[in-house]
């Protein structure tokens, strides 16, 4: 039961092929003590991950799943959560993450909690007291790269760039067109935080301890990577130019 003065919160999961994950990471966040509803946005898996969402979403008013049609994309989908977001301001707070345990539900407590006079908070490898574990060491090199180097594109003193646990407001997200962005892939990730820093939105960052995933494999390629930080160089220059 929710109470009055309960801050709403949802928890918005994009997912492809977890359908190893789905009912234990569910479970776990229905379960915290704040409450959270779930919102998975799945882009027709193949593994039938929608079908086990949707089997829980039939008996449980607290699951909310929405199937999306081609062509798939984790921007693709993070936008349209974004904009489900917007559209449901019954809900305070939107926390999105990984389906996959490498974002465990255990943090979301911490990231409610450091909110505070924020708009944003990052769940965070590189705040103190975060870290990461169970990725090979040159994986983990190119992350605290990739963040230092994003840090510097995006005009930042966030940490933790790349990080895909996040908690925002309504006020965060409040005037942003998503359908105007260009991120099809994960770059929605790198696409935010900059419109968010240009906003000037405030920005907390919380530790989470970042694992490798549970189950399933990562969607994650050498060329998505490459794209991920080209991405950002590519905005700067056109604001510059605009
Ligand atoms: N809806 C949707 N979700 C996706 C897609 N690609 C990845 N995801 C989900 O986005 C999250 C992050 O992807 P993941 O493969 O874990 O990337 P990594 O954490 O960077 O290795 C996971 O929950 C994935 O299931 C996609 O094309 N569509
Ligand atoms: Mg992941």
């Amino acid at each position: 039961m929710v109470t009055k003065f309960q801050k709403r919160i949802i928890v918005f999961m994009p997912t492809y092929n977890e359908a190893g994950n789905m009912e234990k990471i569910i479970g776990e966040i229905l379960s915290l003590e704040c409450k959270p509803d779930v919102l998975v946005i799945d882009d027709q898996s193949p593994d039938g991950t929608g079908q086990i969402v949707e089997k829980i979403a039939e008996h449980d008013p607290r699951v909310h799943f929405v199937s999306r049609p081609a062509p798939r994309g984790r921007g693709l989908a993070g936008r349209d959560g974004f904009t489900w977001f917007q559209n449901h301001p019954e809900y305070d707070e939107l926390v999105e993450m990984d389906a996959d345990f490498s974002h465990h539900p255990r943090f979301i407590p911490g990231l409610v909690a450091a909110l505070c006079d924020s708009d944003v908070v990052i769940g965070s490898r590189f705040a103190p007291g975060g870290g990461e574990t169970g990725r090979p060491f040159s994986r983990q090199l190119i992350s605290k790269f990739a963040n230092k180097y994003l840090s510097i594109i995006l005009k930042t003193s966030v940490k933790d760039c790349t990080s895909g646990y996040r908690l925002f407001t309504q006020k965060a997200l409040a005037g942003i067109d998503f359908s105007k962005y260009e991120s099809v892939g994960p770059t929605i990730v790198t696409e935010l935080l900059f419109d968010l820093v240009r906003r000037k939105r405030k920005i907390a960052e919380s530790p989470i301890l970042f694992e490798e995933r549970a189950w399933g494999d990562s969607k994650l390629s050498w060329k998505i990577l490459l794209r991920s930080l080209i991405f950002p160089l590519k905005m700067r220059f056109k604001k510059l130019l605009s």
